[in-house]
């Protein structure tokens, strides 16, 4: 079977990953892998879109020069971002990082315009200070040069697909994370534009994953001399594509898509948008096959990236197997934050946010390198059994385990100790989540699968699922009783 190739761009790294069909199975190979750097200009934290369009046509090149004929290509990444097109085609600015500062307090703003309550009845998405809706009015309060002359919206993947093909549209999953889309309408909602003053034509037809969205563009093909390919809309919010992957069997499941963050929840066939989804400030993004993910997102493994990055310009570097090396070394239980704090949301020194988390918690706050990355570890899971213990109530279904997906995955100490927090086994695999579910909605749009479902089927048994059984459930059982009080968390 033919040779596809996933973009798949995730918030720490990006990929480009080979897939083929040999004998019914699924084989990956990582054909490119590089470092997302955002970069800070003045008092603003961008993405560097170019450099992520170029490492997109390295990849091209990389396949090219293996002698790899490439039929199709996808591309994935983080959801919320955008860059906006002017009048003469061409992308106005660098796209705002969604940890930028300008979204700072301004769900506040909004609220003073345009209650919570309706804005969750039109979307069904979660409150997230970065979400599009906010970053949009923060530029909108600013005066920002980009909301007169921008003529399009393009969310991440949609402006690296437009350079690519030309074509500019706006892909069905991640146009859900703008939370300005109306899952019920099944469109943009245009009554939330009116009222926030956003204009109609910002937003374009929205594609479903699994259609064509055009061919390689004759400039493109002539700079890396290949011929023209289909690039196809894929779920291009990467939760989209990392949950496409989950080599699930039962209908009725629970995710956790591991990597920079956690996202935790179920797939359901219709959004649900009530009083108890907007209370526990649940999300319900698009899917492939008209599915939603009702989920919660959690801090993830962001507050270890960023506490290693300390270290690092600290002059001590440590790669992930060893730091969690040196968690598993470090005293169980001694102190827990909760990750969602938003003490730990913006880029910064991690370790002494920590501190202060314990200082006002009443905590011995961790010191050495293996109890702080202890403490962040023990606490996500933690955290995890919270946060799937409310899925269970808010979808009414009994999980009898969790998929783990994802680069975190790797980390065997955080697999296990989510087995031990929720008191059910975890199933890991596959680590490239995100790619591998980009390449099957392309299989999908080939015809190759019938559905996701049959998908699913061939994942689960292309790589390996490692099962990881609950543990020591009295010493986590009465861990998370302190972790409960300690944070909060359920007030
Ligand atoms: P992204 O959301 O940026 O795509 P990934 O899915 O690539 O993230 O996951 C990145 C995370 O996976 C890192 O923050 C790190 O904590 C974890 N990780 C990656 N490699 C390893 C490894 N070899 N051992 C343990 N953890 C790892
Ligand atoms: C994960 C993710 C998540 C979004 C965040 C911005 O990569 O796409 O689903 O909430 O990034």
């Amino acid at each position: 079977m033919g040779n596809i190739v996933a973009f798949d761009l995730g918030a720490s790294s990006g990929r480009a990953m080979l897939g083929r069909l040999t004998d019914g199975k699924i084989e990956i190979t990582e054909l490119h892998r590089f470092s997302n750097d955002p970069v800070q200009v003045g008092d603003h934290l961008h993405w560097d879109i170019l450099r992520l369009y170029h490492e997109i046509k390295q990849g091209l090149l990389i396949a090219k020069t293996q002698g790899i004929d490439v039929e199709s290509i996808g591309i994935d990444s983080w959801g919320v971002d955008f860059g906006f097109i002017g009048k003469n085609g061409e992308l106005i600015g660098n796209p705002y990082h969604y940890r930028d500062h300008h979204t700072d307090h301004i769900m506040e703003k909004l609220f003073a315009e345009l209650p919570a309550s309706e804005i969750f009845a039109s979307t069904g998405i979660q409150f997230l200070q970065f979400n599009t809706i906010f970053q949009l009015y923060a530029l909108k309060q600013a005066n920002s040069p980009w909301l007169q002359e921008g003529n399009r919206l393009l969310m991440i993947p949609d402006l690296l697909r437009y350079f690519l093909t030309g074509n500019m549209h706006n892909e069905f999953s991640n146009a859900t994370t703008t939370q300005l889309f109306n899952p019920i309408k099944y469109q943009w909602d245009k009554e939330l534009f009116n009222r926030l003053g956003f204009h109609d034509s910002w937003f374009g037809d929205v594609l479903q994953p699994g259609s064509k969205a055009g061919m390689l563009q004759a400039s493109v093909c002539e700079e890396l001399g290949i011929p023209s390919i289909p690039v196809y809309a894929v779920a291009e919010h990467d939760t989209g594509s990392a949950v496409a992957a989950v080599p699930a069997t039962d209908q009725s499941f629970a995710y956790l898509s591991c990597g920079t963050w956690s996202l935790m929840g179920t797939e359901v066939q219709e959004p649900v948008i009530n009083e108890l989804s907007q209370k526990l400030n649940f999300t319900n993004e698009g899917g492939v096959e008209g599915t939603y993910r009702l989920l919660k997102n959690i801090m993830g493994l962001w507050i270890l990236q960023e506490s290693r990055r300390g270290w690092e310009k600290a002059g001590k570097s440590y790669s992930f197997p060893e730091l969690v090396q040196m968690a598993g070394a470090a005293k169980p239980f001694s102190a827990f934050i909760d990750p969602d704090d938003s003490l730990f949301f913006a880029p910064g020194d991690m370790p002494a946010r920590i501190a202060q988390y314990c200082r006002q918690t009443g905590q011995q706050a961790p010191e050495s390198v293996g109890e702080i990355v202890r403490c962040i570890l023990e606490s996500l899971a933690l955290k995890y059994r919270f946060v799937f213990e409310i899925t269970e109530r808010l979808s009414g279904q009994q999980f009898n385990g969790l998929h783990m997906v994802g680069g975190g995955i790797q980390n065997t100490l955080l697999c296990q100790w989510s087995a031990n927090a929720i008191g059910k086994p975890v199933w890991a695999g596959p680590s490239e989540g995100s790619a591998i579910g980009n390449l099957a909605v392309q299989w999908i749009a080939q015809g190759v699968f019938k559905d996701i479902w049959e998908a699913r089927q061939v994942i689960r048994d292309s790589f390996p699922i490692v099962e990881y059984k609950p543990e020591e459930q009295e010493a986590w059982g009465h861990a998370y009783d302190r972790f409960v009080k300690l944070t909060g968390i359920a007030e």
